[in-house]
């Protein structure tokens, strides 16, 4: 092997905002974004492009800099880089010099043959967060981590790497916090002091540059507005895919389909969408019917509308190989799939059978396949499923010099996934006019959250499960992703009734709220598993649909700030070590001001933890000081959830479907506080993009507990709320309904 570690300063030069460092071995290139946001590219290569699927931002000026014998001092007012010379080496202080991250003295970046790695400083209390959908612990300390979209059927709760990539973290030291992004495609490889005795950690790539992008703020909630500015934030999500979604693999037939969606509404269990697997395709062919199981899918839809729900239809990327089919036809006259280097196609069998893959890469193809969506848009599918996008091959390894395009399979294959989203996610947009499409992805790599909410793959039906999934959406949100799902009650194997109520009941707090199962699986939907739990899972469901309005609010916030729905506590307790312990690291904050605690099927107890604050049991409104370890209660029909003191939270009467008015009444929940406290109350009609033009209704709830004073801010928008009446319900007060004093009107 050959190992070459990036040597002296030979010529510094300054040219359109850009500052080049030339060494024997490389160049380096540093850009500045925003006072937080500096961006270092370490090349070999000069003549490569510079390309990045992830950032749509650009630098701005460089800010002036000194330049002594040994180093180059950039200042920012948030940031000063010092650029060793000889070697040259890059540290980040805070701008009154702090260390907030340094290369690693002896050997910064390097070159192992093609793979290039940053070799930097651990310190000794420094502990790690991020890299998205990870299985292990919230601090990733002592853990090491490989990036390589993967099909990961039947994964275990250690399983490494799964389906998606998101080279972004977090680190926390000494009170001080920094971000990392290193924004290269290949396989990559973050190791947070597992294998190197607590002296560095490193990160790296088989190829490509030493890219990344360094984020000083000081807090986790600026440095995700910051990565989400760089990367960009989700829009607004329909209303609809926030209601409970019914999944399985798969209905067999639009009866079936139609007979379960009726079942809902018979029982009054509340519901939104349902889905059709992989087998309402004819042969498995994408953008076909079964002419025979789904005869007229328009009708079925419009019966589906009829009642309320929305369908979903999956689409798999693989394009079968058959004379006539349309898809393959186009395909191939056009060149849209990938081929090896001789420029033969690639081959490989998935569900159609033998089958081409699109190069999504390219922005024709991408085009091309966002039309053929009208197979599914003109009877009425409302959202978009994209499957099997790492690329899978029954879970194998696609060869690496599959090309797309220029690109070889080992260059794109953590960003084809969300490649696919995007045409999807665009195509339909186009295609259903204003409304807005629901785009589920299983791969995705950083930036994915501008076209498509994601699910967290194959799980199974244990408890473990439920909690490694827990983690995966915390995880998640750390990277700009906030409309997440896990398959509720399991993919693989058949939950036990209390493994079904109890993750039903965490559902509630999952942003994308989706029950789903294998093929083969005992039936999975809420009325299977008796009368009692089916009356336990629908006081679930609705809960969920009685939360909406705060829900579809953090979600508005989402898109403001890049803050997720769920949120890990390390988000807004970074310096409290208890948030990190393994004990109670699944919990976290569902919006501004519910703690949820997951608790397994079997544990009728729960130890949680309240971080400092104070904060009321959700349900009985039993009072607790924060900063303590407690015994709460876990009865499968009452998870143990927490309100944050103050807390304001909009809550609407049970519906049927978010296409119900329900009763117009919006319930502004309010718990007691000691300090002032305020929500930001957001909406829009909920399908269409009028709100990118004014059309939505937003103002700001302040509560002040001195004097016990509700204000509601002037109405920003120009949309007019759906709910006619207010009605406040306040908690945790004596006399409240004399006490409150209510400023402004609905
Ligand atoms: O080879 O479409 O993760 O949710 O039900 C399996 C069938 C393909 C994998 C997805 C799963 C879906 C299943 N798919």
């Amino acid at each position: 092997m050959q190992t070459q570690l990036l040597g002296n300063t030979e010529s510094i030069a300054l040219q359109n905002n850009t500052l080049f460092i030339k060494t024997f071995q490389a160049t380096a290139r540093v850009w500045v974004y925003t006072p937080t946001i500096i961006r270092v590219c370490i090349r070999k290569n000069f003549d490569e492009a510079d390309r990045s699927f992830a950032v749509i931002q650009k630098p701005t000026s460089f800010p002036s800099y000194t330049e002594t014998d040994n180093e180059i001092e950039l200042n920012t007012s948030a940031l000063k880089l010092i650029i060793i010379k000889s070697p040259l080496r890059f540290n980040f202080y805070t701008a009154d010099g702090k260390a907030l991250s340094e290369d690693d003295k002896r050997f910064g970046v390097n070159w192992q043959d093609a793979r290039v790695i940053n070799y930097r400083k651990l310190y000794p209390d420094e502990k790690f967060i991020g890299l998205g959908e990870k299985t292990g612990n919230l601090n990733r300390r002592g853990s090491s981590y490989v990036n390589w979209n993967t099909d990961a059927a039947l994964h275990g709760v250690d399983a490494d790497p799964l389906y998606k990539t998101f080279p972004f973290f977090i680190g926390l030291h000494s009170g001080l916090t920094y971000g990392l992004f290193f924004d290269n495609t290949r396989k990559s490889y973050f190791d947070f002091g597992a294998t190197t005795d607590d002296e560095m950690s490193w990160f790296g790539a088989d190829g490509g540059d030493m890219n990344y992008y360094f984020f000083g703020a000081q807090s986790i909630r600026e440095i995700l507005q910051d990565y989400t500015w760089l990367t960009g934030r989700m829009e607004m999500p329909p209303l609809w895919s926030l209601g409970y979604q019914q999944c399985r693999w798969s209905y067999m037939s639009a009866d079936e389909v139609l007979g379960i969606a009726k079942k809902f509404r018979e029982h009054q269990i509340p519901a939104d969408v349902i889905y059709c697997d992989i087998d309402y395709m004819d042969g498995f062919k994408i953008f076909t019917w079964n002419k025979k199981t789904f005869p007229d899918p328009k009708g079925m839809i419009d019966k589906l509308k009829l009642i309320g729900f929305r369908l979903v239809t999956i689409v798999d990327p693989g394009i079968k190989i058959e004379k006539g089919y349309k898809q393959y036809d186009e395909g191939f006259v056009n060149n849209y799939f990938a081929t090896y280097p001789n420029g033969e196609l690639y081959t490989t069998s998935v569900w159609p059978g033998r089958c081409h893959f699109p190069d999504f890469i390219n922005d024709e193809v991408k085009e091309w396949w966002g039309a053929a969506f009208t197979a599914l848009t003109e009877p009425g599918v409302a959202g978009f499923w994209n499957d099997m996008n790492e690329p899978a091959a029954w879970g194998q390894n696609i060869p690496w010099l599959v090309k797309f395009g220029e690109y070889y399979m080992q260059e794109i294959r953590n960003v084809y996934g969300m490649e696919m989203a995007k045409a999807t996610y665009n195509g339909t947009k186009k295609l259903l006019g204003n409304k807005r499409p629901f785009v589920l992805t299983r791969a995705a790599y950083s930036g994915t959250q501008r076209y498509s909410a994601v699910w967290t793959g194959d799980n199974a039906a244990t408890d473990e499960h439920l909690l490694l999934g827990q983690r995966l959406v915390n995880s998640l949100g750390l990277t700009g992703m906030s409309l997440i799902g896990v398959d509720i009650g399991g993919f693989m194997g058949n939950p036990t009734p209390e493994l079904m109520v109890r993750w039903n009941s965490l559902g509630v707090y999952t942003p994308m709220f989706r029950n789903h199962a294998a093929q083969g699986m005992a039936m999975r939907e809420p009325w299977e598993w008796g009368e009692e739990n089916e009356a336990i899972i629908k006081k679930d469901i609705e809960l969920r649909y009685r939360l909406l309005p705060y829900i579809y609010s953090g979600f508005y916030q989402s898109t403001q700030t890049g803050l997720p729905l769920s949120r890990t506590l390390a988000i807004d307790y970074s310096n409290d070590e208890n948030v990190f312990d393994t004990k109670f690291q699944n919990q976290f904050m569902f919006g501004d001001s519910m703690l949820v605690a997951p608790v397994i099927s079997s544990e009728l107890f729960a130890e949680v933890y309240l971080p400092k604050g104070e904060w009321y049991r959700f349900g009985t409104n039993e009072k607790y000081k924060g900063n303590q370890f407690i015994i709460a209660d876990a009865p499968l029909t009452n998870l143990p959830v927490f309100i944050k003191a103050g807390a304001i939270i909009p809550m609407q009467s049970v519906i049927q479907s978010t296409n119900d008015k329900g009763d117009g009444i919006l319930e502004l929940h309010i718990w007691n506080g000691t300090t002032a406290s305020e929500f930001v109350y957001y909406e829009d009609d909920g399908v269409s993009y009028d709100y990118q033009n004014g059309g939505y209704y937003k103002r700001v709830i302040r509560f002040d507990p001195q004097g016990n004073i509700v204000t509601l801010s002037p109405v920003e928008g120009d949309f007019k709320s759906k709910y006619q009446q207010l009605k406040f319900i306040a908690h945790g007060f004596e006399n409240a309904d004399k006490s409150l004093t209510i400023i402004g009107s609905w």
